[in-house]
């Protein structure tokens, strides 16, 4: 079977001919109009709960044409929340928080991407969609965003609506064996290489810092030093290991966003990514510095599981639904 060659990926373009602008308009707005509907319900049933100070609400969006290379990214949501209430686990995180406690986990469902793209929505829209469905789940307090990739060109517009909402930069914690921090990549400013130049020429980040990495290149470097990325390489981890179990972040700005995308990990923890590069964080590494960390979760994602190279018995969904619902637990607070 052809990777990424599915009939979801059929490209827009010969829909351009039969959507009128009114058609592009009246998608978008059905498709925020079923985000907000959704999110509000969730927020009422967090409130007939008891209420939250935060609740975190899950928000799919199915979005693999971004990516240099496969396009499988775009099938993980209804995987990973298939994997999250998988009967071969109970309903617990490891500290024992209740996931199906609503005030813990909501979920408004996924911005459609493929018919936003049928309907002739361009990247600049689309990716306008995306933060304003984001920006939508957070009108909706106690509601805090968590969105399921998705390859990672999802977090420009996701940290673009948090730090609009919150009305200003946000520390990010982005677990990765790449920093994404390309201008462009093969011309696309858009890329999921490129997603955290677009965050930091934006300034969006008071703080990013970038765990895991172990594929980077000149230019990533240069970007890297440019925007004072503080980056934590694989190859000095054993160095950094005692600073990163012990983090406090977002005191001093909007509080904190967390981007875990799949492929920080080991490829032998997690073998259904896109880019597999060796020599990366083991779960329990990633745990650790996700369990210990210090501060307000105000967003999140976790992006670039692509069901397409999973094991047949979907062991890379499960470790990204686990991922999911320990940040789940990091994120809400009753
Ligand atoms: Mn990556």
């Amino acid at each position: 079977m052809g990777q990424g060659s599915s009939a979801l990926h059929r490209k827009p373009p010969s829909a351009a001919n039969y959507t009128s602008e009114t058609g592009r308009d009246r998608v978008v707005e059905a498709s925020l109009t079923m985000v907000r509907e959704r999110a509000m319900l969730k927020a009422e049933s967090v409130r007939r709960a008891g209420g939250a100070k935060a609740t975190s609400c899950l928000l799919g969006v199915p979005l693999g044409h971004n990516s240099s290379f496969l396009q499988g990214p775009a099938f993980a949501p209804p995987r990973i929340r298939e994997a999250i209430w998988c009967d071969s686990t109970n309903s617990t995180t490891e500290a024992g928080v209740e996931l199906k406690d609503p005030r813990i986990l909501t979920d408004a469902g996924d911005v459609p991407v493929q018919e936003l793209r049928d309907c002739n929505v361009d990247d600049v829209l689309l990716m306008k969609t995306i933060s304003d469905a984001v920006a939508v789940v957070m009108q909706e307090k106690p509601l805090r965003p968590l969105v399921l990739g998705g390859d990672h060109s999802i977090s420009y517009p996701s940290i673009r609506a948090v730090t609009e909402v919150l009305g200003g930069p946000v520390d990010i914690l982005h677990f990765d064996a790449h920093p994404d921090l390309y201008d462009a990549f093969e011309g696309n400013k858009y890329s999921h290489a490129s997603s955290f130049a677009r965050i930091m020429e934006e300034k969006r980040a008071h703080r990013l810092l970038q765990v895991g990495i172990r594929s980077i290149n000149k230019e990533g470097r240069d970007q890297a030093a440019r925007f004072n990325v503080e980056l934590f390489e694989m190859r000095h981890y054993t160095e950094h290991r005692a600073y990163l179990e012990n983090l406090e972040l977002g005191k001093d700005c909007k509080g904190v966003y967390v981007s875990i995308d799949v492929d920080v990990l080991d490829p032998s923890y997690a073998p259904g990514v896109s880019h597999l590069e060796p020599g990366g964080l083991s779960f329990r590494d990633v745990m650790n510095v996700l369990q210990s960390l210090k501060g307000e979760i105000v967003g999140g994602d976790v992006v670039e599981f692509n069901p397409q190279r999973d094991t047949v018995d979907g062991m890379t969904a499960m470790v990204a639904a686990k991922l999911v619902r320990e940040l789940t637990a990091k994120m809400s607070v009753l």
